[in-house]
């Protein structure tokens, strides 16, 4: 089924809304992963069908932690996919630095020199908000293995995810909290430079005026600041029961860490940016008792699940997190469509993508809307001695 068609952005408008012009690199050079990197035109060689897949990636800078994983998920799920001989995928990975600008000129290089078939990323919805448009406008099929923000998906035909969208996260694990610690009054605090932090919080007020909870105190902060006292001050003084934290890993644990010494003792609910390890390994114990919910459960009793976890853990040394695991079924979900396209064509794999019905991954049973957006149920996850645990 294909999707509605969307109003497109055209590419001079977004690139002269950010001061670049097109085709300009990333500053980064291609890098092959998983297999060799093969001329610019790809095609079918016997019966396996050979194509470029560009990654654009946070490899360095802030958000690096989860560009990591993401690669991490992608190169597994590659070398497996390579080694099974259905078809090749050759991987080219950009990094975005979580910038903008960075990510769309990665993208447009992956486009228009080195003839991706698919593109992979960009980790960041604020990203995934040029680059989307940009990918659609050129017919190139794009899948967010991270994006959550509201509104990814109906981008364009061509834009899709695999990663559950806050609007989804939020309601299951303010739900969970609430029956859990009778809250009756909350207070919230979110980024308010970020489209994912935005959109994070647009949830968490909805769902906290649904569900009729009174909202002590709207707080917000910038990327990279490092002291919330001011904030934090404030929430502490309207003594809430909860608290409602819309971040990234690198804000939000510091927030949780400073919460913690200030003496704030209310548990925290955070959106998708908080499902990563960072925030343990940042805020040590000040990240106990945060409440998340997310597709991955690392634990989950299936052979599947850990079958990856065990060739994850002896490949990079340490346990997968959510978002190697999205990234590990966004590539079998691709390298499905491009075996049911049977070429290396952009919209014969977009419309075999569309099509994605049940798919069983790692993350469960996966299908696409008719919009693109996931369909599937999240897990609420607590961290209790130091790891995500069941939230129960
Ligand atoms: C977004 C996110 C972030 C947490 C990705 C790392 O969900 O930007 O949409």
């Amino acid at each position: 089924m294909r999707k509605f068609s969307k109003g497109l952005i055209s590419l001079v408008a977004v690139s002269s809304l950010l001061g670049i012009t097109a085709c300009g690199g990333g500053g980064t050079s291609s890098e092959p992963a998983g297999g060799e990197k093969p001329a610019a035109e790809t095609a079918a060689s016997g019966d396996t069908v050979n194509v470029n897949v560009g990654v654009v990636s946070i490899l360095t800078g802030s958000g690096a932690g989860y560009g990591e994983a993401i690669t991490n998920g992608l190169k597994l799920a590659n070398k497996e996919i390579t080694e099974q001989g259905k078809v090749k995928l050759n991987l080219l990975i950009e990094d975005s630095a979580g910038k903008q600008e960075q990510a769309l000129s990665s993208a447009q290089k992956l486009m228009n020199s080195d003839n991706v078939s698919a593109i992979i990323g960009p980790t960041l919805s604020t990203e995934m908000n040029v680059v989307g448009p940009e990918a659609d406008m050129n017919g190139v099929p794009i899948i967010g293995t991270s994006t959550t923000a509201q509104g990814i998906p109906q981008i364009g035909d061509y834009v899709f995810r695999n990663s559950i969208p806050e609007s989804m996260a939020i309601p299951a694990s303010i739900d969970a909290a609430v029956k859990a610690y009778d809250v009756k009054k909350v207070a919230i605090i979110y980024g308010n430079d970020d489209v994912f932090t935005k959109s994070g919080f647009d949830t968490m007020k909805a769902v906290a005026e649904e569900k009729g909870l009174e909202i002590t105190t709207i707080e917000e902060f910038q990327k990279g600041q490092a002291d919330y006292n001011a904030q934090l001050t404030k929430i502490k003084g309207t003594n809430p029961d909860l608290i409602l934290a819309s971040a990234l890993y690198n804000e939000g644990a510091v927030i949780m860490s400073q919460a913690r010494k200030m003496g704030i003792t209310a548990p925290f609910v955070g959106g998708n940016g908080f499902n990563s390890p960072e925030v343990i390994k940042i805020a040590g114990e000040a990240a106990e008792g945060l409440i998340v919910a997310t597709p991955w459960f690392g634990d989950k009793q299936d052979e599947k699940v850990q079958a990856f976890v065990e060739k994850y853990t002896a490949e990079y040394g340490k346990a997968p997190d959510q978002f190697a695991a999205q990234a590990y079924d966004a590539l079998y979900v691709l390298a499905d469509a491009v075996e049911r396209a049977g070429s290396d064509d952009r919209d014969a794999i977009r419309d075999a993508l569309a099509e994605t019905k049940g798919f069983k991954g790692i993350l469960g049973e996966m299908s696409f809307d008719e919009e693109g957006d996931i369909v599937m149920d999240p897990t609420v996850l607590t961290i209790k001695d130091g790891k995500f645990q069941l939230f129960q």
